[in-house]
């Protein structure tokens, strides 16, 4: 039980004044309060709030001093809940109402610092729109969450010199029916901003995973396809996230060697002991650990040693660079050592042509994924694709 207590105030008496700080959120039992700004205010004006409003939210969802001045009208008797209270309640809603009041909040915010904004007024209203803007996309997003407007195409890895598919990698896609197609580069990091991330994350792994429950009753594979899923750093930093994946995993009855959790450098390095234990507990299950985009970040390489990684994928910056340019194809070359020296795999992303094919068979890389193999397909598609009945010369004509 939440511990009320309760104020008395007799007409007159003041409760809070514009510019103290704000400790508390009033619900109003019975009687009758003013809010009102100081009298030399410009936008001078009262409110009156009565039996069963509340009063002084706003100041503690915003962090701001109060805004306004509150005074009894009459004998007047207020429950009072403290902000540690009501933060520890918004712990315990549900993620996405919280996303929607969190965002709601911000774009309070920061329309009171555009309205603060003291210059010309156009500067104003363009910051403005822009606030509407982004929270229209935010509040776009959590719709669609629940809508489900989501999807997931697969793009196929294989062996570089025969082609052959192994597994394949999990797109995301939204379509948004005004939008249309937004880039998984604009969503994402909003839907990690929102804490809503680990929705579509999960998402994303149970579709992966129904797909090669599909692929596996079609082909019936000796060595099953592996799914190469992208996870963001925010998940991997979220406590129970290895065992929601275990659990997802179970569900679909998918053996954890088939997944590999494809991650970039950056979201790789652990910033708390959540993320460390969520690492060993992924290698633990038997799960796939996959460093998306190699030679881009800035990789700790003493720092590799101790990951428990199974692969690394060549960004399409140097492997679908390798064949034009000379320090890209040394880049590849070291990378591909590095690999034999960690024991990992390599991936070679951004395979277009069949000189970057050839290249990069010469550097020793064994895996790739590319244009020049296939384009990322629904999941129909890719059933097809892999039909067993398909004629195996079809592979290279799909470039
Ligand atoms: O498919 P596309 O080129 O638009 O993807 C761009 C980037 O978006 C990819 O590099 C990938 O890292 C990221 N991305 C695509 N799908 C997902 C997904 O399901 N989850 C996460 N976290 N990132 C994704
Ligand atoms: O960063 P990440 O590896 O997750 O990005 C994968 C993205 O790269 C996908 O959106 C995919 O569409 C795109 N992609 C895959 N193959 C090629 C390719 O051969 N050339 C180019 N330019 N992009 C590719
Ligand atoms: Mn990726």
């Amino acid at each position: 039980m939440r511990p009320i207590t309760t104020l008395h105030l007799k007409a007159g008496d003041i409760l809070y004044s514009q510019g103290d700080r704000a400790t508390d959120v009033y619900i109003i039992a019975s009687g009758k309060m003013e809010v009102y700004h100081d009298e030399q205010s410009d936008d001078f004006e009262t409110d009156i709030r009565q039996t069963g409003d509340i009063l002084g939210e706003l100041a503690i969802l915003t962090g701001l001093p109060r805004q306004v001045n509150a005074r009894a009208l009459n004998d007047t008797t207020l429950f009072k809940i403290t902000s540690s209270q009501i933060q520890h309640e918004f712990t315990l809603v549900d993620p996405l109402l919280r996303a929607c009041v969190e965002t709601s909040i911000t774009f309070n915010q920061r329309l009171l610092e555009a309205q603060n904004f003291t210059s010309e007024s156009r500067p104003q209203q363009l910051e403005a729109a822009e606030v509407l803007e982004k929270v229209k996309f935010e509040v776009d997003l959590i719709n669609s969450i629940e809508a489900c407007e989501f999807s997931m195409v697969y793009q196929p890895i294989v062996l570089l010199n025969s082609a052959e598919v192994v597994g394949f990698e999990a797109l995301m896609r939204w379509t948004h029916p005004e939008r249309g197609f937004v880039p998984p580069d604009t969503f994402i990091s909003v839907a990690e901003n929102l804490g809503v991330i680990g929705l579509l994350t999960n998402f994303a792994l149970s579709q992966s995973c129904q797909t090669l429950k599909k692929l596996q009753e079609q082909n019936g594979r000796e060595r099953p396809f592996f799914a190469s899923v992208n996870i963001s750093g925010h998940d991997i930093g979220r406590k129970g996230f290895a065992d929601n994946l275990a659990f997802i995993l179970d569900e679909n009855d998918i053996a954890p060697e088939q997944i590999k959790l494809e991650v970039t450098e950056t979201a790789i390095i652990p910033k708390n002991k959540t993320a460390i234990d969520n690492l060993v507990a992924f290698k633990k299950l038997g799960c796939g650990l996959s460093i998306d985009d190699f030679g881009t970040g800035y990789s700790n390489l003493a720092h590799l040693k101790s990951l428990p990684l199974s692969t690394l994928k060549i960004d399409r910056a140097f492997a679908g660079d390798a064949s034009n340019n000379h320090v890209s194809g040394c880049i590849v070359s070291l990378l591909v050592n590095l690999g034999a020296a960690l024991g990992v795999d390599i991936i070679a992303e951004g395979v277009e042509t069949v000189d970057d094919v050839r290249t990069l068979s010469n550097l020793g890389c064994s895996l790739a994924q590319g244009y020049y193999f296939y384009r990322p397909s629904s999941q129909v598609d890719l059933l097809d694709l892999l039909s067993p009945d398909k004629d195996s010369s079809d592979i290279n004509d799909v470039a």
